[in-house]
């Protein structure tokens, strides 16, 4: 196998992953910035364009980080970052659906639609004049989630899954990048920090990044 790694968010979650799995896989590195994964050698590999993506020693390819989370959890159950049962497993999926639909993907693209639209505006269709309406939706939906997690120690109840290192990692990348979520959140404020103390959190993050940069 071989990873397919950046310095970016969804990258840096597969690596938090790897770290909490205590799993170690060969690694080359994909130089999103100068936008090698939107040329043709990486994208005989991974057609999406995107990073991370997992190579497997028969040539196959998967892409999209929960995916690949999902194909290793299969290979290596523990400790269960997605469930032990199969209704854990699906109360797990639940959060990260919720998590993903509703606020990291509103987050990214407003990205990709604002401070980001330099870098992507000749690589995917964009639409700056949507980046204000996405960071006000993904902002009503942290808050939204807040409401919804009196009681938790982490998103799914008091299990740590793969849903606190996706909604992690993207938080802190969002802060960075001028979309800071509101630190006066009764639940989402302790479990950031919470998430912020594991060793996977600093860890997971790139050696190329630099103080004060953009987290990923
Ligand atoms: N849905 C994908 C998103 C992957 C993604 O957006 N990767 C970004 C880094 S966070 C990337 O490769 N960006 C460079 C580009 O799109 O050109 C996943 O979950 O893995």
């Amino acid at each position: 196998m071989l990873l397919l790694d950046a310095m970016s968010p969804a990258p840096r979650a597969l690596r938090m992953y790897l770290v909490e799995k205590n799993l170690t896989l060969p690694m080359r590195q994909v130089d999103v910035f100068t936008g090698e994964n939107r040329q043709a050698p990486y994208l005989a590999h991974n057609p999406a364009g995107q990073t991370p993506a997992l190579l497997l020693d028969d040539g196959t390819c998967i892409a999209e980080s929960v995916a690949i989370m999902e194909f290793l959890e299969e290979l290596h159950p523990d400790p269960p970052l997605i469930g032990a049962t199969p209704a854990q497993r699906a109360e797990t999926r639940q959060w990260q659906r919720r998590t993903e639909l509703n606020i990291t993907e509103n987050i990214h693209n407003a990205y990709h639609y604002a401070e980001g639209l330099a870098r992507f505006q000749g690589r995917i269709p964009v639409a700056p004049e949507a980046a204000e309406g996405l960071k006000r939706v993904a902002q009503d939906r942290i808050a939204w989630l807040d409401r919804m997690l009196d009681g938790h120690t982490y998103i799914v109840g008091d299990r740590f899954t793969i849903v606190d290192i996706w909604l992690y990692i993207w938080l802190d990348f969002a802060t960075s990048v001028q979309q800071p979520f509101d630190r006066t959140l009764r639940n989402i404020a302790p479990w950031f920090e919470r998430i912020a103390t594991r060793p996977s959190a600093s860890a997971s993050l790139h050696p190329g990044c630099k103080p004060g940069g953009v987290r990923g």
